[in-house]
């Protein structure tokens, strides 16, 4: 039975994946309703006028007589909730909500839910192939792949979403069985009027959890509010009772569970630090959701990582290539500097740069200063990175370069590399100054490497 009272009018607000997802359920649910996108083309019109030719379409400015109409709105995550016209509509009682919202109220079956600023879609996707071998029928979506209502089906067992700030702001409630918040740092400062308001809406995945999970070496991951539920953590370091973490044991680093070491960091594919950590972070909620242990280490065994995150592309003249190209944040390029910098012979050339959605750049300077033998900078927001990178005395803490195009960078960075070192493209920005995304920022930047030889 849905929980969705039919008698009432709504607007879904937004075309996209998560608006034509939404569409589809308010469908099948018999409920009446229409739709309104800013956009004079929206991307799924096409596909909702083939599908549902007569469900009303008003493109263009939001019209506020035409919203009010609605007892709720259904609001893209791509679309801010602090939009006047939404605030205006909110005003005079319209409720406004998103997909999730809906997912929750009908989902028949426990959730994990993983937010953080990084590593959501590597420890979602963990998760869901552990869920998988242990042979449980379980659905993966949210912000990643498929939308999550797309996923509501009669037999699924487990849910497993990731879920952005944006999606989470329109959640009242998710219910999930073990929700997480991996880490928190800048993101989105664009939308944001903080770190605060930010760090707020992320934190809203604990609401109705009845496990969670924290990052026990960043305090923003704890729920703000102290309660009595069930917490389990991770972390680089010993492990606690109810936590996982390293261990080492004559002389090798192990995953480890309280007081039993688990797997061999050195049986990891992927590298970096920050991959030790999402491992252990999917162990533990795995752990959480009941799955049992065998299947999750074997998965780990075999994960080599998501493309366009840190991904190898090979070798030339003793120089390696890594597509970081999902580093859209000052934290995420950290982690691949620090983490790859940390493993290398030689030195990094990073290739940084594009939409720095209001960030701070300031806290790559040190492991710039570290690890690199020069910065090649691309996109928009190029000469913010450049005053960042900028020591005391108003000199660079090492030589940047701007230059015109990724197939520049590359072949730029070519020249400077000596053998042992490493060409990285982590641009801590958003690619959409230049790309489409950052799927095709990565492959621009890997097809440049393979004309290079
Ligand atoms: N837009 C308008 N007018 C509108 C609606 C949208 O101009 O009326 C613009 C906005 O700039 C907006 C963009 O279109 O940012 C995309 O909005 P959309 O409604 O077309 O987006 P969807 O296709 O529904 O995709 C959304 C998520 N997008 C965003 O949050 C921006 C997708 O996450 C998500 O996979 C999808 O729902 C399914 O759940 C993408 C993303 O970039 C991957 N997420 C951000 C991130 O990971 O950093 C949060
Ligand atoms: P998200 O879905 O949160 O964007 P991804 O798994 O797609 O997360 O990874 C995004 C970026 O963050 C990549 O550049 C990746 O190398 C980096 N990253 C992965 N794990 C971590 C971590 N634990 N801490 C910081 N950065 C990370």
């Amino acid at each position: 039975m849905s929980l969705i009272a039919s008698d009432q009018f709504r607007i879904v607000v937004g075309l996209g994946k998560s608006g034509l997802s939404v569409v589809r359920f308010l469908a099948r649910q018999g409920v009446r309703f229409a739709i309104a996108d800013t956009r004079d083309n929206p991307p799924e019109l096409a596909t909702l006028k083939a599908e549902y030719p007569h469900i009303e379409v008003r493109c263009g400015a939001l019209d506020l007589e035409f919203l009010c109409r609605a007892s709720e709105l259904y609001v893209s995550p791509g679309l801010a909730l602090a939009t006047p016209v939404l605030q205006a509509a909110a005003a005079r009682g319209v409720k406004l909500s998103g997909d999730i919202d809906l997912f929750a109220r009908e989902a028949r079956a426990p959730i994990i839910a993983i937010t953080g600023s990084n590593a959501k879609s590597t420890v979602t996707t963990l998760v869901g192939e552990m869920a998988a071998a242990a042979g449980k029928r379980v659905a993966v979506g949210g912000n990643l792949g498929t939308p999550a209502l797309d996923l509501l089906a009669d037999g699924v067992e487990l849910y497993v979403l990731e879920l952005s700030s944006f999606q989470l702001e329109t959640t009242e409630r998710l219910n999930a069985e073990v929700a997480t918040c991996l880490n928190i740092s800048d993101d989105h400062m664009d939308r944001y009027s903080g770190i605060e308001a930010y760090h707020l809406a992320k934190h809203r995945i604990f609401r109705g959890a009845r496990q969670v999970v924290i990052n026990r070496q960043d305090p923003l991951s704890r729920p703000l509010i102290a309660d009595q539920l069930p917490c389990w953590s991770f972390g680089l370091d010993k492990p606690d009772f109810r936590g996982f973490g390293l261990r080492e044991v004559n002389g090798e680093r192990y995953l480890a569970f309280q007081f039993e070491p688990l797997l061999a960091v050195r049986e990891l594919k992927t590298r970096g630090a920050h991959n030790q950590a999402n491992a252990l972070a999917a162990l533990a909620l795995g752990h959480a959701a009941g799955l049992p242990m065998a299947p999750m280490l074997e998965v780990l065994r075999g994960f080599t990582g998501l493309a366009h995150r840190c991904q190898w592309l090979g070798e030339r003249a003793g120089v390696s290539f890594y597509n970081d190209s999902k580093a859209t944040n000052v934290g995420a390029a950290l982690a691949a500097i620090d983490g790859l910098g940390a493993e290398l012979d030689g030195k990094l050339l990073l290739i940084a740069g594009g939409d720095g959605k209001g960030a701070d750049f300031t806290p790559l300077r040190a492991s710039v200063a570290r690890y690199c033998r020069a910065v090649l900078l691309i996109g928009r927001d190029a000469e913010l990175i450049a005053t960042a990178l900028q020591g005391p005395d108003g000199a660079p803490v090492v030589p940047l370069l701007r230059v015109a195009s990724l197939e520049e960078a590359v072949r730029y960075g070519v020249e400077l590399a000596e053998a042992g070192d490493a060409l990285l493209l982590s641009p801590a920005c958003a690619s959409l100054d230049m790309f489409k995304n950052f799927e095709a920022r990565g492959q621009c930047f890997a097809r440049a490497v393979e004309e290079l030889s």
